[in-house]
């Protein structure tokens, strides 16, 4: 694989190792940062904010999908992130992605600039895949056992890592067969996403197996419940250390990206895995 991926409106370089991406949730629940950037002019300077800080993309999402959070409608998510994906087009030169399971709102957020397609339920929708392939753009499949209504209930799994990597690798296979190309595809484990403690932590310490199929990984810990499970901080502000350990953890497995709330934290926790695992020239 190469260390630069490029393609027709994008381009992130791995060279250095893995890559921080931030998240930028326009909605009134998220878990993390929910309400908090729901007033376009707010999000579009915090959007501003991560880019100045170095994150190497931003991810906009109009959708919380929290434990136990409601789907949004196509229309209200579009009403929501589409203004902000437009206004970052214009002013940033790194790759805006759109967090979204609705072909709708993918195409109307590629439309006004977007350029990765973040699908946590990886092509369960074909025509994401479509879409994918007619503008040449890069996709990120991630796992979730359930929904987000009822995910977090009673997940089982008998052996989670197997089970989660091979559902990855037959959901972007699905997507090369339809034309992706390979290197544009990235698996996510979907930590949080109908996983209890144990499964978030066997997924973390085995990362090193999704990485080994050959896709790039893409991992979201940030701030997320069993961080605040291991180290009894309520509050998804607090947990900005945890975030720090399951970084170093994602970037000494050799994941690509990590997806975070807490960007200039994140990058210097990067850096500093990044020179430990040798990865990147320093
Ligand atoms: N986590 C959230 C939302 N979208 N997308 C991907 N690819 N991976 C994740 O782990 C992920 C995601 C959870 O909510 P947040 O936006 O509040 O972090």
């Amino acid at each position: 694989m190469d260390t630069v991926l490029q393609w027709p409106r994008g381009r992130l370089d791995f060279s250095a190792g893995c890559l921080v991406m931030g998240v930028l949730n326009v909605t009134p629940d998220s878990f993390s940062d929910g309400g908090q950037f729901l007033n376009p002019d707010i999000a579009i300077e915090h959007g501003l904010r991560m880019v100045a800080q170095g994150a190497a993309a931003i991810d906009v999402g109009g959708e919380s999908t929290r434990p136990g959070s409601k789907p949004v409608s196509p229309a209200e998510q579009i009403r929501r992130t589409v203004p902000v994906i437009g206004a970052l087009a214009e002013r940033i030169d790194i790759p805006i992605s759109i967090d979204t399971a609705d072909v709708e709102v993918a195409r109307a957020a590629l439309l006004a600039g977007a350029s990765i397609l973040n699908d946590i339920t990886a092509l369960s929708d074909e025509r994401m895949a479509e879409l994918a392939v007619q503008q040449q753009v890069p996709v990120i499949l991630m796992h979730m056992q359930g929904t987000p209504a009822t995910m977090q209930a009673e997940p089982h799994y008998d052996d989670v890592v197997a089970e989660v990597r091979d559902f990855l690798v037959a959901r972007a296979e699905k997507g090369a067969k339809l034309g992706i190309p390979k290197e544009r595809i990235f698996i996510d484990p979907g930590i949080g996403f109908g996983k209890t403690l144990e499964h978030n932590l066997l997924l973390l310490r085995n990362l090193d197996q999704l990485v080994a199929t050959g896709y790039r990984v893409l991992v979201g810990p940030s701030r997320k419940g069993f961080i605040g499970k291991l180290t009894g901080r309520d509050k998804p502000a607090d947990r900005v250390f945890g975030t720090a350990a399951a970084v170093a953890q994602c970037v000494a497995a050799g994941a690509s990206i990590v997806r975070v709330h807490d960007v200039p934290e994140m990058i210097d926790v990067a850096k500093v895995a990044r020179a430990i695992a040798g990865s990147g020239v320093l």
